[in-house]
């Protein structure tokens, strides 16, 4: 049995009923193995089984109450995945989907992205199973102050800095960050993504999915392409997808749909951005509210999706970026993009395409981006902001988007270069697996057995 099989089925025995976990560590021991194969050291070192093992999980009740005065009471995760590189650093989820497997993919995930980034950050993830959707600002607030109650002590500007993902955007990191701050009596850089007047980055808000883009954008140049005038699908409708949107608009390129959990627009015009931003970023609310003012645009429902497929994979397009959640384009939704004669897919979200949608696309020698590499501008720009507040300076938004337009062009370049080093110079997934394995691993290495 391959070393692969061997370690997934301890993984299943020690943690059961973690699939996404279990697929996400697949992807990447799959992909190492040439390495793996070539070069001892890891095996000899035992790398793989520290790696697939949390230095530490969190697991806590948060008790909190409601507008009603009753006592509510959710779970807090916060994974501290590895530390050889950095701080732990990676974002927390609020969804009533979160659990521990769930937040233990995404931190598996974060150590690769964050090593691929070539700053010094380690890889961390956090959340809770708590759903803000309907819930009042203070209800939001008491929520967040409970659950920084029981974290503030596990936290430190060179210890672990969390950030925003699903469910958690400014207004949480506003909460959070005030209740860290009575807690501990410091004012220091210990989350990002706050608010641009107290400590937070210009360009952090953007970056995820303008970082996307600029990958998109590498990627297509070395195919002698680029996105100019190209039709782009973009799934979510949250801050990774607007953010795509806009930069897919500054570069010429027509951004033609966007979803959120209950439904899908296509609008063949382009989005109108700026109505999809006060529609979700102001008044928080349905794209529903979207065909209102645009009636020449198509809503569709999840219920009338196709079986085991995403509506919004099946118009036609040049270029898509699944920007909501993992695993939201199947095998099915692949199969439709490649008719349609879609030929590149960039990644904002963590884990967006199933295995077979991934086999689909590389067979296809379609421009794929990963997650990992594409959507790494946000973290990068995190670190940016921890730079920010360690020297208590605060850079222009054209200083850091010009670091963050250099930092997805050394991401690009690192993975397609890995990729060729392994005869495969195509397959960004391996390219990004061995480039991001290869750093952790060797520092874990240097560091000895900690
Ligand atoms: P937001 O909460 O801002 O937006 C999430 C969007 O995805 C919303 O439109 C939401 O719809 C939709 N969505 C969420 N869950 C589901 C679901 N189960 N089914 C269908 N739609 C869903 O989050 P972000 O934009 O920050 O995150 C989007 C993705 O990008 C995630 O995978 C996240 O991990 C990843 N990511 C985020 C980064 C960041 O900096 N924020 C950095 C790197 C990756 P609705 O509002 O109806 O729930
Ligand atoms: O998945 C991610 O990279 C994030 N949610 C952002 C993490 C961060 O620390 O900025």
């Amino acid at each position: 049995m391959s070393y692969v099989q061997t370690t997934l089925d301890r993984l299943q025995a020690s943690s059961p009923g973690q699939n996404e976990f279990y697929q996400a560590a697949r992807e990447v021991l799959e992909s190492i193995r040439p390495l793996i194969e070539k070069d001892p050291l890891y095996s000899d070192q035992n790398i793989i089984e520290r790696l697939v093992e949390p230095e530490r999980q969190l697991l806590f009740r948060v008790t909190w109450q409601d507008d009603q005065n009753r006592i509510q009471v959710n779970k807090g995760f916060r994974i501290q995945f590895n530390s050889a590189l950095g701080p732990y650093k990676g974002g927390l989820r609020f969804h009533p989907s979160v659990n521990a497997g769930i937040i233990k993919f995404l931190g598996f995930e974060q150590i690769f992205k964050n090593a691929l980034t070539g700053l010094p950050l380690g890889g961390g993830k956090g959340g809770s199973d708590f759903n803000p959707k309907g819930r009042s600002d203070a209800e939001i607030m008491r929520f967040c102050q409970a659950y920084m109650s029981e974290l503030y002590r596990h936290l430190g500007s060179t210890t672990d800095v969390p950030a925003g993902d699903i469910g958690v955007g400014a207004r949480e990191i506003g909460y959070l960050f005030g209740q860290y701050k009575r807690l501990t009596a410091s004012y220091e850089g210990v989350l990002t993504g706050k608010n641009i007047n107290w400590g937070g980055s210009l360009v952090r808000k953007e970056a995820t999915g303008y970082g996307a883009v600029y990958f998109a954008e590498n990627l297509l140049n070395s195919r002698n392409e680029s996105l100019d005038g190209k039709t782009c699908l973009v799934s979510g409708s949250g801050n990774v997808a607007l953010y795509t949107i806009e930069k897919l608009y500054q570069l010429g390129a027509l951004p033609v749909t966007c979803s959120d959990s209950r439904g899908c627009i296509y609008h063949d015009r382009g989005i109108d951005l700026a109505l999809l931003k006060e529609i979700k970023e102001v008044r928080r609310g349905s794209l529903e509210e979207y065909i209102q003012q645009h009636p020449d645009a198509r809503y569709l429902a999840v219920k009338d999706y196709p079986q085991r497929g995403h509506a919004v994979w099946h118009f036609p397009a040049q270029a898509a970026f699944p920007s909501a959640t993992q695993n939201e384009l199947t095998a099915l939704d692949a199969k439709a993009l490649i008719q349609n004669g879609v030929i590149c897919v960039c990644e904002g979200a963590n884990m967006p395409s199933t295995a077979a949608a991934i086999d689909l696309f590389l067979e296809a020698g379609l421009a794929y981006g990963p997650g990992k590499a594409a959507n790494a501008g946000g973290v990068a720009t995190s670190q940016l902001e921890m730079a920010q507040n360690a020297s208590m300076t605060q850079w222009s938004f054209d200083e850091v988007d010009q670091r963050l337009q250099k930092i997805m062009r050394d991401i690009f370049t690192l993975s397609h270069q890995t990729a060729a080093e392994f005869g495969q110079e195509k397959n960004l997934v391996l390219g990004t697996n061995i480039a991001g394995f290869r750093r952790v691993a060797n520092a874990m290495i240097q560091q000895g057995a900690v």
